[in-house]
């Protein structure tokens, strides 16, 4: 009887462990990405970059409560050639640039020549989510 308690109460823990798993981490097929900007893309500055996402939602930064689950806001890397610590909260420079309203797009002025773009989401403390929602890297030329 006790063996059989035991293992109920086993089982109901790996469950509340596992939801609580699923609670904090962005569903497999959720993915953020750039909208219309491809990779190679010639542009005139200023130019706008619109940020896309998918299978997880956007809310601004510092949003408390159960959304943080769900959702996150938008972080633009320009230029970064070493991605930052994704343990740590993103940093915040010319290079690290935070959306914290939840914008979901952007209007850039970048002298002419080569520039990388990444998107990075983060959670309501700026620290992406585990696993990262991160794009892939592009190269755009700016005339
Ligand atoms: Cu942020």
């Amino acid at each position: 009887m006790i063996n059989r308690v035991s293992m109920v109460t086993v089982f109901l823990i790996s469950l509340l462990a596992i939801s609580w798993a699923v609670a904090h981490t962005p569903p497999e097929h959720a993915k953020v990405y750039f909208i219309g900007l491809k990779d190679g893309a010639v542009v005139k500055s200023p130019f706008k970059v619109r940020f896309g996402i998918k299978g997880f939602g956007i809310t601004p930064a510092g949003t408390k409560g159960r959304q943080r689950h769900t959702a996150g806001h938008h972080h633009l890397l320009v230029d970064v050639e070493q991605l930052p610590d994704l343990t740590e909260a993103v940093p915040r420079d010319a290079h690290h640039m935070h959306f914290d309203q939840g914008e979901t797009e952007a209007t850039l002025e970048l002298p002419p020549g080569k520039h990388t773009l990444q998107l990075l989401l983060g959670d309501e403390e700026h620290e992406p989510q585990d696993p990262p929602l991160i794009s892939g890297k592009i190269t755009i030329t700016v005339q």
